[in-house]
């Protein structure tokens, strides 16, 4: 199949002389606010709770700084601002078809199960790619057209692969970013894709491709040279950088920048009055008595699920576990709920969720708490704050930012961290209980021993554990990945993007 080769149109030209004066351009499938329509007679835009707004908050406060992306609505309506006006947000619109084609099929349906080891299989079409490449074009358009004269650009994720050379072909003079947040599969997985050169190219017109994982950079690499798209060379990984792709005139580099959260700010939550009080009445509510497991996910079938409950079942059928003593409490948040594979997983949660209470139950006591809901940042940090044992075991996932979450939000040491060795985060949170999450036997026995787990040996092991989520927080994140972005080529230098230890190396 051809490589689109992103033509330069006279509506193209036209959106990039529109007066452009950021210096600091996010680009995001979403922007970082969505509509609150509690109030019906007064819906107002409220910011998104995340660790990359708050992250790159002061960047995008102190440069002349703009963000691109969707409202998440395609019924149009007032503008997204957000009420101190800090941010400026520039909102790419998306039709219903576009929103249907481009984000629930390509994105979400293609291109999310094949990154993720096809744990389900992705379906390729046609028409979903071709609203994949013209969002792609519309994003990398009205970026275009807001860009100061050599600005920095920083495109986020699988959903906007394309944006770097389609941007490039319009604005050469942009330093262009690009950070995926999920994993990058081996190239066995990745050659399923129809159109595999047209993404690899999308993503070669960035100055810097940024993975979460070593892993991932080296997948990229093998790939470029298996499709011939580049000459890739290797680095010896002294540094977040791991490689680099040599492409007619430029020089690609590639590398490894695992996301973080922001530590101080959740802890800081953490210890507040407010939420140790709720922390408490939970456990109150839950029995005073009993052992609190805690899973907090997107309902997504990568995120195993289905796997936990039924290792939870397994320790109450062999008696490790009961009713009376223990209780998993399981926030799952909705989400993509009108694509086939997710409104399965759903049912299938649910189906399991009824079933082990109605055999394991009582009166008054049931074994899991099932919550197919959003929750406050707070009482999220109450819930953190409330569990013996956070089960993260996701089958495969880019990092996994609620491990870390946990971990920040424990500052009393307490709890123990059960961690999915095909979370990212398990390449860094090493001291967290390791588990294989496609091995019943396995992950009931790590269960079984986080809930009976020593706690000297717990609060050591969750000291280590925070000093490194302190170190490695989502502000080292940015300034890393953007140090490693300035320090190549010419282009406006955010502020805040101070020389980290790595800047040294790579220089
Ligand atoms: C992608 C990658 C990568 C969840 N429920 C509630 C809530 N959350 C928040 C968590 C956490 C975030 O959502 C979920 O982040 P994850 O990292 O766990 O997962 P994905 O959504 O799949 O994110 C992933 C990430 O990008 C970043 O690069 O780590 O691998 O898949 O922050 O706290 N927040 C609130 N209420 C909820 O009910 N307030």
């Amino acid at each position: 199949m051809d490589t689109p080769r992103p033509g330069r149109t006279a509506g193209d030209r036209q959106q990039a002389a529109v007066a452009s004066d950021a210096d600091f351009v996010v680009v995001a499938n979403r922007l970082p606010v969505h509509l609150d329509t509690s109030d019906p007679d007064a819906p107002r835009w409220r910011r998104s709770p995340g660790g990359l707004v708050s992250a790159l908050d002061p960047i995008l406060r102190n440069r002349r700084g703009a963000w691109v992306g969707w409202a998440g609505t395609v019924t149009g309506g007032a503008r997204p601002a957000l009420p101190e006006q800090d941010i400026r947000l520039h909102p790419v619109p998306l039709a219903e078809d576009e929103y249907r084609d481009y984000y629930e099929g390509f994105s979400n349906t293609t291109l999310w199960p094949l990154f993720h080891d096809v744990v389900v299989p992705p379906d390729f079409d046609q028409a979903w790619w071709h609203s994949y490449l013209r969002v792609n074009q519309r994003f990398a358009q009205h970026t275009a057209g807001l860009a100061a004269p050599g600005a920095t650009v920083w495109v986020q994720d699988y959903q906007l692969m394309l944006v770097p050379a389609l941007l490039r072909a319009l604005r050469p003079d942009v330093r262009i970013g690009f950070f995926l947040h999920i994993p990058f599969p081996p190239p066995e997985l990745f050659l399923q894709l129809p159109w595999r050169s047209q993404i690899v190219d999308g993503l070669l017109g960035a100055d810097l491709i940024g993975f979460q994982l070593p892993g991932g950079a080296q997948n990229f690499l093998q790939l470029v040279r298996r499709l011939h798209r580049g000459e890739s060379v290797g680095r010896a990984p002294r540094s977040s950088l791991l490689g680099s792709v040599l492409v007619p005139g430029r020089e690609v580099r590639v590398g490894a920048f695992p996301i973080s959260v922001d530590t101080a700010g959740l802890e800081e939550l953490a210890r507040s009055e407010a939420v140790r009080e709720r922390a408490r009445q939970i456990r109150r509510q839950l029995g005073e008595h009993r052992r609190v497991m805690l899973g907090v996910d997107r309902l997504d079938y990568t995120k195993g699920i289905d796997q936990r409950l039924r290792a939870f079942e397994a320790l109450l059928a062999d008696g490790r576990a009961s009713a009376r003593d223990t209780v998993l409490v399981q926030i799952a948040t909705p989400s993509r709920e009108r694509v086939e594979h997710y409104r399965r997983q759903r049912a299938r949660i649910e189906a399991l969720v009824g079933q082990i209470n109605g055999t394991f139950g009582q009166v008054g006591q049931v074994p899991v708490h099932y919550l197919h809901t959003t929750v406050g940042r707070s009482e999220l940090a109450a819930l953190y704050g409330a569990a013996d044992v956070m089960l993260v075991t996701p089958l495969r996932d880019g990092m996994n930012l609620v491990a870390k979450e946990f971990v920040a939000a424990r500052p009393d040491l307490g709890g123990a961290l059960v961690l999915s060795e095909f979370a990212g985060a398990a390449h860094e949170l090493t001291r967290a209980l390791l588990v294989n999450p496609h091995h019943p036997a396995e992950l009931s026995d790590v269960m079984a021993a986080a809930l009976d787990q020593d706690p000297a040996e717990g609060r050591c092991r969750m000291r280590d554990l925070r000093r490194h989520v302190r170190e490695r927080d989502v502000h080292h994140w940015a300034r890393s990945f953007l140090t490693v972005l300035r320090a190549g080529g010419s282009g406006a230098v955010p502020s805040g993007s101070d020389d980290s230890p790595q800047a040294a190396v790579v220089a």
